[in-house]
């Protein structure tokens, strides 16, 4: 069920405790850990700590708690003192979700070129 935590997801055994990871924030309904292949200086992830796929389900099903990740997202540029960063929600295989667990990317620290790749 949506929210529901999943044995099989590697984001919430992070949430749960059971896989290691730098956390670098954490409130009552999301965490923040750093990348462990990062992109940039700066690469972190912010996750929902219930359960949705993708940041679609996420946005259906629980709008409030994206909201909860977005915000954490700003918190997570102020807490690296990043002026400019990006912000990046990978939603289905052909956009390179790879961990379906919703996560906003939150990268910076080094000079970003658009279109991305
Ligand atoms: P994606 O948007 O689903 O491709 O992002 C998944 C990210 O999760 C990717 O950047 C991985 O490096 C990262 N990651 C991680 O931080 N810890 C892990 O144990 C695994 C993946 I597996």
């Amino acid at each position: 069920m949506a929210g529901e935590a999943q044995d099989d997801c590697l984001f919430c055994r992070i949430v749960a405790g059971a896989v290691p990871a730098t956390i670098v924030r954490e409130t009552e309904t999301t965490i923040a850990f750093r990348d462990i292949n990062p992109q940039a200086p700066t690469h972190v992830l912010v996750i929902p700590k219930a359960h949705y796929r993708d940041a679609a389900a996420l946005a259906a099903g629980a709008p409030e708690l994206a909201a909860d990740v977005l915000r954490e997202t700003q918190a997570v540029a102020e807490l690296d003192k990043l002026e400019s960063y990006r912000t990046v929600f990978n939603t289905g295989t052909g956009a390179g979700q790879t961990v379906w667990h919703a996560h906003a990317h939150v990268l910076g620290g080094r000079g970003l070129h658009w279109p991305p790749g």
